[in-house]
């Protein structure tokens, strides 16, 4: 039977305003397809499904979108009240799980928990699983996609203030911010990460050491200080031959197991209060299995074990 005490709110994010290609605002549905909702009660949490918040007004289409304060605009409303949203969820004592839809709703997902969080006196850490750092500003972007640009935000850094309309701001500092699994970061974006000395695990670093040591440094640290773990999951950080389902691929990912193991240590620490999974598009998945994968680490984030799992073997199935 579900534990009343184990309360997970679900909460669609269907936004591609931020992305480069069109498909992310089919990302709820298709996580919800592959499962997302049953995982969560084979695990025995109560998970509430609070809908899709309306999807934006416009989605980028194809043609290119110049980084004016104009186009921002159009988004304002949809940052603002995504906080609003996550600030409600955090305070219903819930886990909030945000679906995506791109990487610019977590402006809006951790300023929501970030704000809780700071009236409960907690400093929150916010994990930034992703194969980009994310970490560009209007002025040093190449592409003006602000999914590339969410980090730098949360950071408190200049250019996408007006984006929260009149959500109060509530700023992580830097040195909170994990950028983990990185292997595609641009050059003025990477000065300012070195400016801000943002922890950086990139893939040499899990490569040389791997994700098992390097994910016990960053639960230690916000054990340490008392605090509680944002988990900002792109689903690109996987290897495109895992998670061929995303807009942005860069070679050279996490193995599927590199990504099981991050979170089955997250599930251990106990640490994790709210979720992200964002950056899944069904429109360049391959027959949902990207969309399957990503629930799948849900489960292992939530305590799936390996034992629980029915793995497929070539084994004979028992009869019948
Ligand atoms: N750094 C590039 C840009 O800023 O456009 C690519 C960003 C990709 C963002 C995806 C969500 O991780
Ligand atoms: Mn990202
Ligand atoms: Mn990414
Ligand atoms: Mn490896």
């Amino acid at each position: 039977p579900p534990d009343p005490a184990r309360r997970v709110a679900l909460l669609g994010v269907p936004i591609e305003i931020g992305a480069g290609l069109r498909g992310t605002l089919m990302g709820p549905a298709a996580l919800r397809t592959a499962g997302i909702g049953r995982v969560l009660e084979q695990l025995r949490f109560t998970f509430e499904d609070h809908g899709d918040m309306p999807h934006p007004p416009v989605t980028r289409g194809d043609a290119p979108v110049p980084a004016n304060a104009n186009y921002y605009g159009e988004v304002r409303s949809w940052v603002g009240a995504i906080s609003a949203r996550a600030y409600e969820l955090a305070q219903s004592g819930a886990v909030p799980l945000f679906m995506g839809g791109d990487h610019s709703l977590s402006m809006g997902s951790i300023n929501g928990v970030a704000r809780y969080w700071e009236q409960q006196g907690k400093p929150l850490f916010v994990l930034w699983f992703d194969a980009h750092a994310d970490y560009n500003t209007p002025a040093t972007t190449l592409t003006a996609n602000m999914h590339g640009m969410s980090a730098a935000f949360l950071c408190g850094e200049p250019g996408l203030d007006h984006l929260l309309g009149d959500e109060p701001r509530v700023s992580i500092p830097p040195s909170r911010l994990d950028l983990f699994g990185i292997r595609s970061i641009d050059p003025l974006e990477k000065d300012l990460v070195r400016a801000r000395a943002i922890p950086v695990v990139d893939m040499r670093a899990i490569d040389e050491f791997g994700v098992g040591v390097l994910i016990r440094r960053v639960i230690d640290r916000v054990r340490a200080a008392g605090g509680v773990l944002h988990l900002s999951f792109d689903v690109d950080v996987l290897d495109p031959s895992v998670a061929p389902g995303v807009g942005t691929t860069v070679p050279g990912g996490t193995t599927y197991r590199e990504a099981h193991l991050v979170m089955e240590l997250l599930h251990d620490s106990g640490l994790v209060r709210s979720v992200d999974v964002v950056e899944l598009n069904p429109f360049l998945d391959e027959r949902g299995r990207t969309a399957r994968v990503a629930v799948e680490l849900i489960g292992s984030l939530f305590g799936m074990q390996i034992s629980d799992r029915v793995t497929p073997s070539n084994a004979l199935l028992p009869e019948g």
